[in-house]
């Protein structure tokens, strides 16, 4: 296709919001895109669009709005939810964070004995951990030498051990970062946290100065000890996995100031604008969901790639497998039907080059192909003037490796100017054959800044939107993982009471009677 149309890369290739997409290396032609653009109007993508943006709750299963939109409104436009604009509310937490941000950073909010604040620790699990621990990782060139950032999710206690082992009670700041502050994990994690605190402190009247809430459930918040004045709300029209931009990315704003984050909303509000108003065939993010609907449901491929080949992206690939798997994972359809067609692809990846000495070799030779995004940053965050262009060599032979693979004649010439014998080069040609056309899209930028990480993130939601609605699913609900969130108490009740039931299953039974002994 390359070698047929010399224009093909300029022509299916798009730059807005500092983001460049390169999505030739496609098994895509001009009558693919018009036809997956027909699909898109047919959908009613645009028409969806219009309803998340004015603030429609179109999250119908838990009867909310989808607004993380209004969150980077740095516009200031009103959007109204029930008939009251958001805007207000959305600003005065914004100010009130960046004050106390700020505060924090430049010594002046110490700890109880004076010392300056030097740790953070953000305790909170899916969508209130991946967001920010993904953008804290990507910024860690734009943070303060004085302040680390530590985020504690697992239940497992070795997290939060490892965490407290590491950090001196009086210059730590702990956020307990929950929408709906009853989450398992964080709660007991939180109330460790606040214990450690105390058998150090020994004085209740410390513990304003050392821990903070980001919540929607203020009366909880208040019943953990958390005073009015150190919690930070959001509103139950922003999902967790879309909150990064809320209160919820305190920690992002505490690393690298309230201008910082500021400007990560900006490239958001950006892209937000891109994806509102470019027409379907210039619009990355409708682009991007429209070729993975070409794969997951006309080639039935189901898993998709995320390669970062950026060591302060490798968070990435984690946080999309939340956004994109959590929203599009599912298989009933808005009216409550059960669909007949494939709904959202697993999604997984690595930082590169490491993912070249792991999984690629499947990408490269598997029976399967997984369409694969390759993300890199042209300039590097720091000066390493070896390794750079190293990087970006592998970053796009890879690209260029998967789709023209190495076909049998270029293997055999090959091996025959290595002097081997004919029949050794029968043996081993089959062996080191490539089929290539093996799909991937290029996505570019020219620094890893808050701005141009906003654009890349608001760029993956709001395909995962696209998705969502070619599928007719609702994508902000997620019943699957409130399941998960109660499943644990019947086998905790019984792995602790004294007369276990043998309600289960004979192999949960028997793991249960097992672990009883070492509890
Ligand atoms: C995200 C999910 C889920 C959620 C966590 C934490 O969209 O709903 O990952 O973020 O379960 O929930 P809390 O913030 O309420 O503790």
């Amino acid at each position: 296709m390359f070698a047929e149309d010399p224009k093909r890369f300029q022509r299916f290739s798009i730059e807005d919001c500092g983001l460049f997409l390169d999505y030739s290396k496609n098994r895509v032609t001009d009558e693919t895109m018009a036809l997956l653009m027909n699909l898109a109007r047919a959908r009613d993508v645009e028409g969806w669009r219009a309803r998340m943006f004015n603030g429609e709750k179109i999250n119908t299963t838990e009867d909310r709005a989808v607004l993380h939109v209004a969150l980077r409104n740095r516009a200031n436009t009103p959007i109204e939810v029930d008939g009251q604009d958001v805007m207000p509310d959305v600003n005065r937490v914004l100010e009130r964070m960046g004050s106390f941000a700020e505060s924090v950073r430049s010594g002046h909010w110490t700890g109880t004995t004076g010392k300056r604040i030097k740790d953070i620790v953000n305790i909170g699990i899916g969508g209130s951990d991946l967001g920010p621990k993904m953008v804290c990782k990507a910024m860690q060139a734009h943070i303060p030498a004085h302040l680390r950032l530590h985020f504690v999710s697992n239940v497992d206690g070795a997290h939060i051990a490892q965490v407290l082992n590491g950090v001196d009670w009086e210059t730590t700041l702990f956020i307990v970062c929950s929408k709906t502050f009853t989450t398992q994990e964080t709660m007991l994690n939180a109330h460790a946290a606040r214990k450690w605190f105390m058998d150090h402190c020994g004085d209740e009247a410390g513990i304003p100065k050392h821990f903070v809430a980001t919540t929607t459930n203020v009366k909880k918040a208040a019943e953990f000890g958390i005073p009015a004045e150190n919690l930070f709300e959001f509103w139950d029209w922003v999902g967790g996995r879309y909150s990064l931009w809320s209160a919820v990315g305190l920690s992002i704003m505490l690393a690298i100031g309230s201008g910082g984050f500021a400007q990560l909303l900006s490239g958001a509000h950006e892209m937000d604008k891109h994806f509102r108003t470019e027409p379907l065939e210039r619009n990355m993010p409708v682009i991007l969901g429209m070729l993975g609907i070409w794969y997951n449901n006309f080639y039935g491929v189901h898993t998709h790639a995320i390669l970062p080949y950026s060591q302060e992206l490798r968070l990435f690939p984690d946080y999309l497998q939340q956004g994109d798997m959590e929203s599009n994972g599912k298989s009933a359809d808005r009216n409550g039907r059960a669909v007949d067609y494939d709904t959202g692809p697993v999604i997984w990846g690595k930082a590169g080059t490491d993912c070249q000495h792991s999984f690629l070799e499947l990408l490269h030779q598997g029976t399967q192909f997984i369409p694969a995004d390759f993300i890199a940053s042209a300039r590097p965050s720091y000066p390493e003037p070896a390794q750079h262009p190293v990087l970006m060599a592998n970053y796009i032979a890879q690209t260029e490796a998967l789709m023209t693979g190495r076909q049998e004649s270029e293997v055999r010439a090959e091996l025959k100017a290595k002097g081997l014998a004919e029949d050794a080069v029968d043996a081993l040609t089959p062996h080191k054959i490539h089929p290539g056309n093996r799909p991937t899209n290029t996505i570019l930028f020219d620094r890893l800044t808050p701005k141009t990480l906003g654009a890349l993130v608001a760029l993956y939601e709001h395909k995962i939107f696209v998705q969502g609605i070619c599928w007719n699913l609702n994508s902000y609900d997620q019943w699957g993982v409130e399941l998960g969130k109660t499943l644990a108490g019947a086998v905790l009740k019984d792995l602790q009471s004294d007369t276990p039931g043998e309600a289960h299953d004979a192999s949960t039974n028997g793991l249960i009677a097992r672990l009883r002994k070492t509890l």
